[in-house]
């Protein structure tokens, strides 16, 4: 019995303790807002155009019968009958050069400067033949003209 006592002591006591411990102690409510994560930032409507042909807005490239953009001439063979023109359109805010030849071998049927974008210039062909062309700026740039017989 003397046991039963002691343990029934020393439960009461751990209720006093237990008791007295919840009753000084402190419920502080914390209030303290999280901001929203970064990762709720809806990034599926940022749109990046790398569509070359958006930054020419005004320039009307059905016009011409070449393009020359992203440092190329497109198409980089046009076939056209003698007599006719061939008109180039530079779709690159840079100046390039329609010049005849190639840079290690010129010829002087025709060099035409495109200044800017939306510039554009037209030489005519009179005599039929495989006409090579670059641009003086950026030799690597290559292309050509066929000049058909009309007959
Ligand atoms: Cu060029």
């Amino acid at each position: 019995m003397k046991r039963s006592i002691i343990l029934t002591i020393g439960l009461l006591l751990m209720l006093v303790l237990a008791a007295c411990r919840s009753g000084t102690a402190q419920v502080t409510t914390t209030s303290t807002t999280i901001p929203a994560p970064a990762s709720t930032v809806d990034s599926t409507t940022t749109t990046i155009d790398v569509d070359p042909g958006a930054s020419v807005p005004s320039a009307d490239m059905s016009s011409a019968d070449v393009t020359v953009r992203m440092f190329q001439f497109t198409p980089t063979e046009f076939t056209i009958k003698a007599g006719e023109s061939v008109t180039w359109i530079n779709a690159d805010r840079i100046d390039h050069t329609v010049t005849s030849g190639t840079p290690e071998n010129p010829a002087s049927d025709f060099d035409v400067t495109l200044p800017d974008v939306g510039s554009t210039a037209s030489v005519s062909f009179e005599e039929p033949g495989m006409y090579d062309y670059f641009c003086g700026i950026h030799p690597h740039m290559r292309a050509t003209v066929l000049v058909e017989s009309t007959s």
